[in-house]
């Protein structure tokens, strides 16, 4: 598959998708949320595959939706083409594990993308924020949403109302990031969490995907109900069985993604 502005290549039992519009901040464009898509659903559909990293460059992860595509569109265009949900939901509908690895700018649907992943390591370089209201409108893919729920209402509201950015220090307390590592190191130590994930039951990953994802959208005791259930059938899988065994046994297990 030729893609224009995006690179994809796997790296082991990893899917590496890098956002590659250097001139333009990786500013996110219909096509390249497209060919993103793309990108997801042949790794989806890649059994040798067990986790994908999603980057972009040093100087920017993406720095948003693409303006220029955007200003010249009305209120029928936006709203008859559902302006541009319908593809960038596909990273949240992915059921292998997405780590976004951000360096540089993730800002707007940047940082809705960043957000929209499983969980992002973070260079020190990395800034975040939803700028949108500085160009006259308003986050428009989770960010008044999915930041709320990463860092609480008084951070999300200021961030959306002002557009000020963080830093991965603040995005690390506030935990928007899960780690934040040097620049140099960011890629190495995405593709190395990747390959640990990808190492694990393919299966169960799924279903601890599935578990931690239910938290956002039920009560907590639908969700512990939910994570129950999905414990009990873990011992459905063989990975189970090979993984208990190699702890009594004392040896590494040998997962078989079943
Ligand atoms: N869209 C299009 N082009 C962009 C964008 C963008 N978001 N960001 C940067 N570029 C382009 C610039 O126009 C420039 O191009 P050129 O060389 O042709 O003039 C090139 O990238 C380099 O940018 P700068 O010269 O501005 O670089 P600086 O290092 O001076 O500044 C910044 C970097 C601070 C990141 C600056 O580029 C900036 O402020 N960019 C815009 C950030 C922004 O406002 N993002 C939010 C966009 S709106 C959005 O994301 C809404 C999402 C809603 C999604 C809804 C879906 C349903």
């Amino acid at each position: 598959m030729a893609y224009e502005n995006i690179l994809v290549e796997t790296r082991g039992s990893v899917g590496l998708i890098t956002l590659n519009r250097p001139k333009a901040l990786n500013a996110l464009c219909t096509p390249l949320i497209r060919e993103l898509g793309q990108a997801l659903d042949a790794f989806e559909a890649d059994a040798e595959i067990g986790a994908i990293v999603l980057t972009g460059s040093e100087k920017a992860f993406a720095a948003g939706a693409d303006i220029k595509e955007m200003s010249g569109k009305s209120y029928m265009d936006v709203y008859m083409e559902d302006f541009i949900t319908n593809g960038w939901e596909r990273i949240t509908t992915c059921r292998k594990p997405v780590i976004a690895a951000v360096a540089g700018y993730a800002l707007g649907g940047g940082c809705e993308v960043a957000m929209m992943c499983d969980f992002i390591i973070a260079a020190d370089n990395a800034r975040f924020g939803q700028p949108e209201i500085t160009i006259g409108t308003m986050p428009g893919a989770g960010g008044t949403q999915r930041l709320t729920r990463f860092v609480g209402k008084s951070k999300a509201m200021e961030m959306c109302l002002t557009g000020r950015q963080m830093t991965a220090e603040e995005a690390e307390r506030a935990g928007l990031v899960s780690r934040i590592v040097p620049l140099a190191d960011l890629l190495d130590d995405a593709l190395k969490t990747a390959t640990r994930i990808a190492s694990m039951s393919r299966p169960v990953v799924m279903m601890v995907k599935e578990s931690v994802n239910r938290s956002y959208e039920v009560s907590l005791k639908e969700g512990l109900l939910f994570e129950r259930r999905v414990f009990h059938s873990t011992f459905a899988t063989e990975d189970q069985k090979e993984g208990m065994a190699a702890f009594v046994e004392k040896r590494q297990p040998n997962f078989r993604h079943r």
